[in-house]
């Protein structure tokens, strides 16, 4: 034990999180270290290098609003910025508020466990370093765990192998190379129309349709960024009260109080428009079926126009309600599908056969290539922090409490796990919003918590099992009064096998889930356990 470091406060992630919670405890006087296992900042996108990566929530929303010098010295370039530049924002930010000196990267956390005599974690890295901290904060990602299926033979495949979430770093070529593709979700969405520019085939494998809406992505110019930057304070005040806190205009009426063909025009405008916000047309996407299908109509319409040739567009046409999965952005996606080098293969019940060396067996036929593309998502939410050995009281593994579902109070502490908190854990708005208000907004509240500690001599919090499990009943209910429900997402679980089907995130709205925090911190964080010293 003697060669353990001593911290105040251990954060495990560097992502956006992880870098606002170190800026934030230091800046209170704690001694704190954020670890990361990537050999650099920025989270997601640092991982996430697959051609065509950007973030589809607008670039002057998706930034930090803690420091008002930040916002108005960053210089975003389009309306929704590459992973490049996004990457180099998280690095501005390390620079600019010195934390590179409490970051150490290349140091991957195997286990966590709490020490009740001590009141301490004792942190272990696959570095063989040791850490002993009052307060472990995960900011481990809600997408960061990739999924890699496990799907039969795929060690015997002899071409190049890339996951999306797991991108290399030098440019891959995919120049006159036979490419497979697996998956159709957002990721996909934004790297098929970039490889197949290149490749001279891409084989696209579809388990389930996706809905994707136009991203009309386009330079920012230097005007509207001076325009928004000056009205940051009221725009952004504005977003805190919509319900994913993303400053898009929201419609007030229900798709179906008006005309089909007047529902037709406004979505046709929001199409035009491009973005997130096309859902947001009306009030009832997401909660009503009938309204739904209105959506659901529109953009199959869509895409029996753009794409040429009618088996294709047949076979692109998503069944599902629309919205249940995450909606995807992008430019061309669809239109790819009119290239003579691109193919789309819909798996049937039996998905993907055999992995073989030089390809792979689907829906019955054989198909060659160089190089296969796992574009298959993550094991969402849960997937980071299971990966890692996390025990608290009498030993209990976080795996073993969470075995039916992931169980936090507001998405930030479980039951049985005192001084351990998590940022944007499962039971909080997390990835229903934009993540970077979602972010700050625990960051802030964790340090809040913290400095309560301090200030208060208390030794310990936990959640009390009674106000967690009430919590999680509430998220629970609230999801099964939405359309969530009715697809197999990656929100509830369905992309893992044998996971279980929890509706994870909580589906109630920012305002009343940041309401509900700042109630609970003000009355003396009602529904937490707090042990004196
Ligand atoms: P991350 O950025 O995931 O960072 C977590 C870090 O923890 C990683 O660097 C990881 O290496 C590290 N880590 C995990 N486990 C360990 C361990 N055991 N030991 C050491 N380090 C560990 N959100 C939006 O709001 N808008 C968008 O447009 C958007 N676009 C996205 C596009 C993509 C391709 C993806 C994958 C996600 C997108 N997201 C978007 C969600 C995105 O994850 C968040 O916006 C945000 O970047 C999350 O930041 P974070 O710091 O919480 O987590
Ligand atoms: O992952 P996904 P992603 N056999 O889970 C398929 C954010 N993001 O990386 O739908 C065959 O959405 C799977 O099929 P199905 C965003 O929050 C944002 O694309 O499960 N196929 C699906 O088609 C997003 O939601 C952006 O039936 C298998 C695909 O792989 C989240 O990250 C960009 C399979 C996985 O899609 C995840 O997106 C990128 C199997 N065994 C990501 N397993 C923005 O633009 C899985 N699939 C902001």
């Amino acid at each position: 034990m003697a060669d353990a470091t001593r911290l105040d406060a251990l954060i495990v992630g560097a992502g956006f999180a992880g870098l606002y919670m170190l800026h934030k405890l230091r800046g209170m006087g704690f001694a704190a270290r954020a670890l990361d296992a990537a050999s650099g900042v920025g989270g997601t996108w640092y991982w996430n290098r697959y051609p065509g990566a950007r973030c589809d929530v607008e670039s002057m929303f998706y930034c930090y609003q803690f420091d008002d010098g930040l916002s108005q010295e960053w210089e975003w370039t389009e309306r929704y910025p590459a992973q490049s530049e996004i990457l180099r924002y998280a690095n501005h930010v390390a620079d600019r508020f010195d934390l590179w000196p409490d970051i150490q990267l290349n140091t991957r956390v195997a286990s966590a466990v709490y020490d009740e005599t001590g009141a301490v974690w004792r942190v272990e890295t696959d570095t063989g370093e040791t850490f002993l901290a009052s307060y472990c904060i995960m900011a481990t990602g809600c997408l960061s765990a990739a999924n890699r299926p496990d799907f039969e033979g795929l060690d015997d495949f002899e071409g190049r192998v890339f996951h999306t979430g797991h991108w290399p770093h030098e440019p891959v070529d995919f120049t006159g190379r036979r490419v497979g593709v697996i998956g159709t979700g957002s990721s996909a969405v934004q790297a098929i129309p970039e490889i197949a520019r290149q490749a001279s085939h891409v084989t696209v494998f579809q388990r389930t349709a996706t809905y994707v809406i136009p991203a009309n992505n386009r330079p920012l110019d230097a005007g509207e960024q001076r325009d928004i930057k000056a009205r940051y304070p009221e725009l952004r005040a504005a977003a805190r009260k919509t319900f994913g806190g993303f400053a898009v205009p929201t419609g007030r009426e229900s798709a179906l109080s008006v005309s089909e063909e007047e529902c037709r025009e406004t979505l046709g405008r929001a199409w035009n428009q491009g973005g997130i916000g096309f859902l947001n047309s009306y009030i009832d996407f997401g909660i009503d079926e009938q309204a739904n299908v209105r959506a659901q109509a529109f953009v199959r319409d869509k895409i029996r126009e753009i794409v040429d040739d009618p088996e294709t567009a047949e076979k692109l046409l998503p069944r599902h309600t629309i919205g249940c999965k995450r909606l995807s952005l992008g430019d061309d996606y669809y239109a790819t599908y009119n290239r003579p080098n691109v193919e789309l293969v819909p798996l049937g019940e039996e998905g993907i056969g055999r992995i073989a060396v030089d390809g792979l067996t689907a829906a019955g036929r054989e198909f060659r290539f160089d190089d296969l593309v796992l574009a298959t998502g993550f094991d969402a939410m849960t997937g980071a922090l299971s990966r890692i050995d996390i025990r608290g009281r009498s030993g209990m593994a976080l795996t073993k409490a969470w075995e039916a579902g992931p169980r936090m109070y507001l998405g930030l502490m479980s039951s049985g796990f005192p001084n351990l908190f998590a940022i944007t854990g499962p039971g909080s708005p997390s990835v229903l919003s934009n993540m970077m208000p979602t972010i700050e907004h625990h960051v802030e509240w964790i340090a809040g918590c913290i400095g309560f500690l301090r200030e208060n001599d208390i030794r310990e919090i936990e959640p009390h099992l009674e106000a967690q499990e009430s919590w999680v009943e509430h998220g629970n209910e609230v999801a099964s009064r939405t359309l969530r429900y009715t697809c197999s997402s990656w929100y509830l679980g369905a992309n893992v096998p044998g996971k279980p089907r929890v509706f994870m995130p909580y589906i109630g709205g920012m305002p009343s889930y940041m309401e509900k925090c700042a109630a609970v911190a003000a009355a003396g964080y009602e529904g937490f356990e707090l042990t004196p010293a």
